[in-house]
């Protein structure tokens, strides 16, 4: 066997400025030399060979004294960390926090005193369920975590894209949690709710009535990170320098716009790209598309909770904004992708205690239960208290005090002093003017296992919800609860499901009911209160109420072939450009294709790599001969049958027919632009602004 030659034959042999390194298997590696530095051990000795070994002999025993191969495989066996128990799929960016104007009537929390201050900041968004090497785009809540480094410490503001929750006591989150991840005796399913044990526990708990009609709703299949809001979720106070206390919840909302994907696209987008919102958000930041939200704060005193209908310390109710309006007080800015994952993204970690002066907690049950929560969890994770000096969890802020020692600490104390207060003069002291003050308030009462009253109340938010969808929305929602019920395979639990869906909206339930073919419609479940059904409808809540006006920061994939009219093309280029939106070549083959006008230009996907799910519209523009090609081949069908069901806006040229008829789409109408003139091109991105030709939806049901 040549690999296994004498040794001096794997040596590097040096030629000018380049060495040729021949590999375990003969074969040869150029290096660059000169500024190339050496491989060294983890303890910095330097390394003569990294591609074999020591053995006795050419075919001998492995030799334990190889300090180097013992080192390596060690280090490599200890790679990984226990991955988040939630939220373990994730996505992070570096960016800043811009404060619009000084809130020091409200907060004397640092960063919101001075107009124009940045903050820096890393957000982390993530998917709930699914494990670490999960899909992008299951139906799923999303998590968006922020934290603030400030002047005066670090701020953790972990939220989600959606802004109730599924309990409204931390006691009850590892049942919750454990009904949603996989069933514990078979290991599956993976990153789904759609399974008797999810289904099971929400059915048996009213209380995840209202989060249950959000996560049916697209919210939970987001088009990607970037075109999603975020919540705080739970009320929190903001207190100023005379120690007044202002209630909040915190909003994010994106500058392009909300936008998701539709279910049966996002069934096929897993499958095409797994990757699909990380890789989005990396190529936004990398091509300087920088994604942007806006902090809202929705504002409000005790008055106004004494009054508000529902408890504003239950965290699966929300404040209308239509009530309390959502004032915007800065922008959110992910400039800079992360260097390294791991360090990073996987090494942040988040906790909701970390609160900075001029914030404070308020008594929401599931607060208080995740502030003991989040801590504990970095401890496991990452396996020493000394967490908080790893670079992406320090803060910029000075950190003075005498904690020491502990598992991997390299923040260590100076001189003879380890606490305080001491006679030396030496380190730091605490201080009543800048240090954070927990904000008094009388508490009182008896110890008991009990909820306040109007928690009491689960659904009447849930119809309000519902009530403010549009009509499209409406029917995604119905369509969820049974495509998720009908995965379901005990029929008293779909059932169960039914009962409570009758005090949300007896029309919804009738269609629920009538999609899972029950025979008979079960009783309503008996409300622990009385349902409000007279709630004013809030259309903040509807996706496509407040679509984007814009086609900016989308994908148009222009399926081509050779002989694409390349007047067309450059005027479709041009168009897209001006609005800020990305083009992808799809061809026959990756190396590209000739244009009309002899130019050969290379593709971004090959066809079957480059299903139209993964664009937000698409342009159909093959040359005769090419479309006949298309035709044959399965893959270039679907990409126009999806974009077809879809409800995607579609440009065309007449060329472009043979294919449609054979992908079933024979009559090109509404939401289709034929492409004649440069004219059509600047047409057809302004249709796409409107972003879905839904009214194809209906007759397509692609469901
Ligand atoms: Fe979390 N949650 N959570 N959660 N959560 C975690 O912390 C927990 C809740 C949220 O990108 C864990 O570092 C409890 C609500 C996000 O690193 C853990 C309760 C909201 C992230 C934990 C909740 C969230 C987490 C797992 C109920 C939205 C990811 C790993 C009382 C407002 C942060 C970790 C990141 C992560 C506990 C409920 C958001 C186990 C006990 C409500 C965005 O500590």
């Amino acid at each position: 066997m040549t690999s296994n030659s004498r040794q001096d034959d794997l040596s590097p042999t040096r030629m000018a400025d380049t060495e040729i390194l021949r590999g375990p298997g003969g074969e040869t590696h150029q290096v660059a030399q000169g500024d190339t530095p050496v491989l060294t051990t983890q303890q910095g000795i330097p390394v003569s060979d990294d591609q074999n070994s020591l053995r006795v002999g050419p075919r001998g025993p492995t030799l334990l004294e190889d300090f180097h191969f013992r080192e390596k495989l060690f280090h490599f066996d200890h790679e990984r960390i226990p991955e988040r128990v939630v939220h373990a799929r994730g996505f992070g960016a570096h960016g800043f926090f811009e404060t619009y104007e000084s809130l020091s009537d409200i907060t004397r929390a640092d960063l919101f005193q001075r107009k124009g201050e940045r903050t820096p900041v890393f957000v982390r968004f993530s998917t709930v369920a699914g494990n670490k090497g999960s899909p992008d785009v299951p139906r799923d809540v999303r998590g968006f975590a922020t934290k603030f480094y400030t002047k005066e410490g670090n701020w953790d503001l972990v939220g989600n894209n959606i802004p109730v929750f599924f309990i409204q006591d931390a006691i009850k989150f590892p049942d919750f949690v454990h009904a949603a991840k996989q069933e514990p005796d078979r290991g599956f399913p993976q990153a789904q709710t759609a399974h008797d044990n999810f289904w099971d526990f929400v059915s048996l708990s009213p209380e995840s009535m209202h989060m249950l009609l959000w996560i049916m709703s697209d919210r939970t299949i987001p088009r990607s990170f970037r075109f999603m809001e975020g919540f705080g979720v739970h009320t929190f106070q903001l207190v100023n320098a005379e120690r007044k206390s202002t209630l909040v919840k915190f909003h994010w909302k994106p500058k392009l716009g909300l936008q998701s994907v539709v279910w049966n696209e996002a069934l096929k987008l897993n499958g095409a790209d797994p990757d699909y919102h990380r890789r989005d958000l990396w190529t936004a930041i990398e091509k300087g598309d920088y994604p942007e939200w806006e902090m809202g704060l929705q504002l409000f005193d005790e008055d106004f909770a004494n009054k508000f209908p529902f408890d504003v310390l239950d965290p699966t109710k929300i404040i209308p904004e239509e009530m309390v309006p959502v004032r915007r007080v800065g922008r959110l800015v992910l400039d800079r992708n992360v260097e390294n994952f791991f360090a990073e993204t996987e090494q942040v970690a988040f906790c909701t205690q970390n609160i900075v002066p001029g914030i404070d907690f308020t008594n929401d049950p599931l607060l208080q239960g995740r502030n003991f929560s989040y801590l504990d969890t970095q401890l496991k994770r990452l396996g020493s208290p000394n967490f908080t000096q790893l670079p992406i969890n320090a803060p910029k802020a000075p950190v003075e005090n005498f904690q020491q020692d502990g598992h991997m600490a390299f923040r260590n104390v100076k001189g003879r002093a380890n606490y305080e207060p001491n006679s030396w003069g030496l380190g730091p002291r605490e201080s009543q003017e800048r240090g954070f003050r927990t904000r008094p308030q009388e508490e009182s009462g008896q110890k008991l296992r009990i909820r306040a009253e109007l928690f009491a109340d689960h659904y009447s938010q849930a119809r309000q919800f519902y009530l403010s969808q549009t009509p499209i929305e409406r029917t995604h929602i119905k369509n969820a609860f049974v495509f998720e019920l009908s995965k379901v395979e005990t029929a008293a639990i779909r059932l169960r499901m039914v009962s409570h869906l009758r005090n949300v909206d007896e029309d919804l339930a009738q269609q629920v009911a009538d999609g899972l073919g029950l025979e008979q419609m079960p009783e309503a479940a008996p409300p622990a209160r009385p349902v409000v059904t007279g709630l004013p409808e809030s259309p903040a809540l509807s996706i496509i109420r407040n679509g984007p006006k814009t086609f900016a920061g989308r994908k148009i994939g222009v399926l081509v072939t050779d002989g694409v009219d390349a007047g067309l093309l450059s005027a479709l280029r041009e168009a897209a450009q001006a609005e800020g939106t990305m083009v992808e070549l799809v061809a026959p083959k990756v190396g590209g294709v000739t244009t009309s006008d002899g130019t050969r230009i290379p593709a971004q996907q090959k066809v079957n790599g480059g299903p139209s799910v993964l664009y937000d519209a698409v342009a159909v523009l093959p040359s005769q001969e090419g479309a006949a090609l298309l035709a044959r081949e399965a893959t270039a069908k679907d990409f126009v049958s999806d974009a077809y069901a879809h409800a995607k806006f579609i440009a065309y040229v007449d060329a472009a027919t043979p294919l449609f008829e054979k992908a079933g789409v024979t009559e090109p109408n509404g939401g289709f632009v034929r492409l004649q003139s440069p004219r059509d091109a600047r047409s057809f991105i302004e249709a796409c602004r409107e972003l879905r030709f839904w009214e194809r939806e209906a007759a397509v049901q692609a469901v």
